[in-house]
């Protein structure tokens, strides 16, 4: 499993797109931070404050100099995951 530190994930726990989000981690044996960004007001008031919008999934990936990138869309998620850690994939 690996565990990659500049990645969290803002989801709703009921949501059926961050579910998909988090069966591909799963899939690819990935895990990073979970933020419910519907249970925590912190969190939510980030996702709106940063991605512009609350609107879940979102993934936050924090580059080496801290710039921020606020990635909404599950396919396009999966997408980026896939294409970063498909060599990890167990099934
Ligand atoms: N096309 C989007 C749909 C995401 C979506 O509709 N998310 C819902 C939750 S299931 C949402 O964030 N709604 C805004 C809200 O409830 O405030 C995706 O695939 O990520």
């Amino acid at each position: 499993m690996t565990h990659a530190k500049d990645l969290a994930l803002y989801h709703f726990s009921h949501c059926p797109f961050c579910a998909y989000v988090r069966r591909e981690m799963a899939n690819l044996g990935v895990d990073f931070e979970i933020r419910d960004a519907g249970a925590d007001a912190e969190h939510r008031k980030a996702l709106k404050e940063g991605g512009g919008k609350v609107q879940v999934p979102c993934l936050l990936i924090t580059a080496e100099d801290g710039s921020e990138t606020w990635l909404y869309e599950s396919m396009d998620i999966v997408a980026y995951l896939k294409k970063r850690f498909a060599k990890n994939q167990v099934a």
